[in-house]
């Protein structure tokens, strides 16, 4: 048995901390001194442990049970989200979910499950809830899985297109401490909002952002905020730039306007390192389509002043330049364009390879973006491999649902949607994170069978046939690790598993048995086991790059390990080699340069992904026809109080609402024009939804803008007529925002192209029921 230590160490996506023990409890998470901008989020875990909304017991929705127990299979999944559960207990839960699973296969084919299970999850390399279902599916045959994020999917798809890979997006970035150090003038798309840097995929040791941002300001760099929202980027002396959403790929090909007619263009490096950049000359001098893209004609899209973005233009051009953008730009229709388009804007600039100069996206959308790297990759769980080929993009799993067998166009592919029959979700919450919630209900009805491992009550156990319940991971050992940070820790279990909760190892590992895959699944180690067996893996790994790591005991007892950075990430510049020598290392395009004209695109011949950067009008913006009706453009950002709808019930987040609504923000004016002040409850609708939510007024809001984070827990009034939309009691803005494609080349989702209304809400307040137990029922 692992011992844990007098002074455990915890590790999360939003930080590192000791825990504070009393009486064999946790009572406080503290952040390791290390950390000089810790996150607040850490002590909500320990709230979460006992919240209300605990799950106790595995669960049958009553009607699923019955129905199998009468030999019926028909899926009455109208039932899911509206039903009571009956809990039973362990062996009985995991030999009906084993039956189903069993059942589905040999009916339909592994191709049935759909195991794509998107989603966070918790930190740590072992009890990582996607590694675990993935590795159990496919210990029995395999499932269809998910391609692609919600984060960056039309970045993803794009920017490979472009610049051949995807450094600059994901990894390989120019560091931060680089571009503190050297950059003149930043440009910030959407900000660098500190908010999202708070976190971090697989955990983190220290929060970089602020420090970075103070040297820029003391070093006496020009900071650019370009976004709806003042507050993205809180330093002083940073200019704001508040300008309409969706509008930026207008502004930069403006500023490329500038740029090629003033004689700025650095001509040498478009001829010697880009492709196509004759087509885009074309485009942007209105050679095509008679629209020159002038300041004038950007500044009538995206409300900035044309002298300004005139001047923006030579600026960046007089000085050492960086172009940075946020992922969320990309999260919304056509969001491939503003991508490819920052990155033509850097070429036009020529500073791509130089030190602090080019460009980069998500710099602050996690707080491992641009940070140090280390010099190798800490092993995980292994995930076996899949036998079934088929795959869906992920934000496209209504459509799945709703149109088994259906055609859709994918990056130049023609594919078709699975026939789904059987969903496993392990660590994501589809009903957080998916747009248009009412649709994705109606599209959830559909499978026969929807197995869920779930710590809380949440939207998504409620919407399940069978739930699990899960520890969290105060309640486990781990090692975290991220490739995105430089440390190796251990993370320890710190308080017992609540009721019955189990491990998802030992879930998936009670199934496998039961299938037939028991060794295959658990190769006979116990969590312990692995924990040991991945640890001696990470040695060998950290010794081969001249790492040496300590004993197991000893780093389980002992302080978290930091990592060197690697001499590339602390002094590389992004295409560094391709700027020096672009024949001798070329891009892996087709051109082996960058493409600012894609033939490969061309050749899909999609309307809504043009083969060079164009300002495509999205569906729903504050320029569209719809404002006539639906006014206000909807910013669903991501929540300053939690990760997405991880431990909304509990500390920071439960105690930032209002009435216990989830709080928007309006600008003075909107919210006097609809007799609304801070601290109201006001209903936001559109054609697809309807919620509640606590207003707070907000002069650093475009006017037209309301904001509303994501991941307040979606409470549907149960009260609702069923031939009537469901109005959510407690604000969750994905039942306005569209389950709608970026575009035929990514398939990516749109959530931020969404228009709303707001109007006073003067109905007695209903009670926000999602934190508290399901109702519950006997068996038949
Ligand atoms: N409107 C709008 N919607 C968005 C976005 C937006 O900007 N606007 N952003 C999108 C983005 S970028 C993302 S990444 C997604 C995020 O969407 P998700 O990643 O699905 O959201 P989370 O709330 O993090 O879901 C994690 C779930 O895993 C559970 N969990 C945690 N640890 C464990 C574990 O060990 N075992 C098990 N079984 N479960 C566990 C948690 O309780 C929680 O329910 O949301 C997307 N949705
Ligand atoms: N606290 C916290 N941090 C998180 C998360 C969380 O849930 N909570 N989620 C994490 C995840 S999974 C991800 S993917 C990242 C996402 O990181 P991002 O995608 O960068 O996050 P968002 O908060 O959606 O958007 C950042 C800002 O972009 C601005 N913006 C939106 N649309 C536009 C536009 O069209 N033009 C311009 N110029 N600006 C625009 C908005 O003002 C918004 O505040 O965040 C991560 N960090
Ligand atoms: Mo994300």
């Amino acid at each position: 048995m692992l011992k844990t230590p007098e002074t455990p160490l915890v590790v999360a996506h939003w930080g590192s901390f000791r825990a504070e023990m009393e009486n064999g409890r946790p009572r406080r998470l503290i952040p390791l001194a290390q950390d000089p901008d810790p996150s607040p989020l850490g002590d909500s875990m320990i709230e979460g442990l006992n919240a209300p909304s605990r799950i106790r017991k595995p669960a049958v929705r009553a009607s699923f049970l019955a129905a199998r127990e009468a030999g019926k299979i028909a899926t009455q999944g109208a039932g899911r989200g509206r039903e009571p559960f009956v809990e039973l207990p362990w062996d009985e839960a995991l030999d009906l979910a084993a039956q189903e699973i069993e059942r589905v296969r040999q009916q339909h084919g592994n191709r049935a499950i759909y195991g794509g299970s998107y989603g966070w999850g918790s930190a740590g390399r072992f009890h990582h809830a996607q590694s675990q279902v993935h590795r159990f599916l496919n210990s029995i045959g395999g499932y269809t899985r998910s391609v692609q994020n919600y984060s960056y999917a039309a970045g993803d798809t794009i920017v490979p297109h472009v610049i051949g890979s995807k450094r600059g997006l994901v990894s390989h970035h120019t560091s931060w401490p680089r571009i503190a150090k050297t950059t003149e003038t930043l440009v910030m798309f959407g900000g660098v909002p500190a908010k999202n840097a708070q976190i971090c995929s697989g955990g983190l040791s220290r929060h970089i952002l602020t420090e970075n941002l103070e040297r820029l300001r003391a070093r006496g760099a020009r900071m650019i905020s370009i976004s709806p929202i003042r507050d993205d980027t809180v330093v002083e002396g940073v200019e704001w730039l508040p300008l309409r959403p969706g509008t930026d790929t207008a502004l930069l090909l403006a500023m490329g306007h500038v740029l090629l007619s003033e004689g700025l263009a650095d001509r040498a490096f478009l001829q010697s390192h880009t492709t196509g950049a004759a087509q885009l000359e074309a485009h942007i001098l209105g050679q095509d389509d008679g629209t020159p893209k002038t300041p004038d004609w950007a500044a009538g899209i995206t409300g900035l002043p044309a002298e300004r973005i005139a001047d923006l233009a030579r600026e960046m051009a007089a000085t050492r330049s960086f172009v940075m953008m946020a992922w969320s730009l990309q999260r919304s229709d056509g969001g491939e364009q503003p991508y490819w388009a920052a990155i033509a804007l850097a070429a036009m600039l020529g500073q791509i390879g130089l030190p602090g100069g080019g460009f980069g996206f998500g710099y602050a959308s996690t707080n491992g973006i641009g940070n140090l790297r280390p010099a190798f990759s800490f092993p995980a769980l292994p995930q076996l491999s899949n036998p079934v080929t088929d795959h869906i993009p992920v934000a496209r799993i209504a459509d799945a649902l709703l149109e088994p067998g259906a055609p859709y166009p994918f990056n130049g592919a023609e594919r078709h949607y699975p026939d789904l029959r059987l969903i496993y979700w392990a660590g994501g919450n589809p009903f957080h994170h998916h747009q248009d919630l009412n649709r994705l209900a109606r599209a959830w009805q559909r499978p026969e069978a929807v197995i869920v491992n779930e710590s809380w009550w949440n939207p998504l156990a409620r919407h399940a046939d069978i739930v699990f319940p899960a520890t969290t991971a105060l309640e486990r050992n781990d090692i975290a690790y991220s490739s995105y940070d430089r440390f190796i820790s251990p993370s320890h279990a710190v308080a017992r598993p609540h009721a019955e909760a189990r491990d998802d190892y030992a879930i998936f590992a009670g199934l496998a048995e039961r299938l037939g895959a028991g060794e295959k699944f658990t190769e006979g180690r116990d969590a312990e086991g692995w924990l040991r067996h991945l640890y001696a893996r990470g040695q060998r790994v950290a010794e081969a790059a001249g790492q040496a790591l300590p004993e197991f005991d000893d780093f389980w007892t002992g302080p978290q390990i930091v990592l060197e950075p690697t001499e590339d990430s602390r002094n590389g510049d992004l295409m560094q080699a391709f700027r020096a020598d672009p024949e001798g290392a070329p891009l892996t395009t087709p051109s082996g340069r960058i493409e600012l004209y894609s033939r490969t695109i061309a050749g899909f011949d999609y309307d809504d992904c043009p083969p060079h950067p164009t300002f495509l009008p999205p569906q729903e913006w504050l320029g569209s026809e719809a404002t006539a009706h639906f006014p206000l453009h909807l910013m669903s950002n991501q929540p300053a109080t939690r990760l997405h709808s991880q431990y909304d019930m509990a500390g920071v987040s439960r105690a930032s609402k209002v009435e216990g609504r989830e709080v928007m923000r309006m600008h003075p004016d909107d919210a006097a024009a609809r007799g609304l002040k801070t601290g109201d409850v006001a209903r936001v609708f559109n054609d697809r939804g309807a919620c509640l939510a606590a207003v707070e007024t907000y002069d650093g809001l475009l006017p037209g803008v309301v904001q509303l984070p994501t991941g307040a827990w979606w409470d549907p009034d149960p009260a609702a007529p069923s031939d009537r939309l469901p109005l959510d009691r407690h604000g969750n803005p994905n039942v306005l925002c569209p389950d709608r494609r970026t575009s035929k080349l990514s398939q990516g989702p749109s959530a931020h192209s969404c228009l709303v209304e707001v109007e006073a809400f003067t109905d007695p307040l209903p009670p926000v029921e999602v934190f508290d137990q399901p109702r519950f029922t006997g068996r038949d």
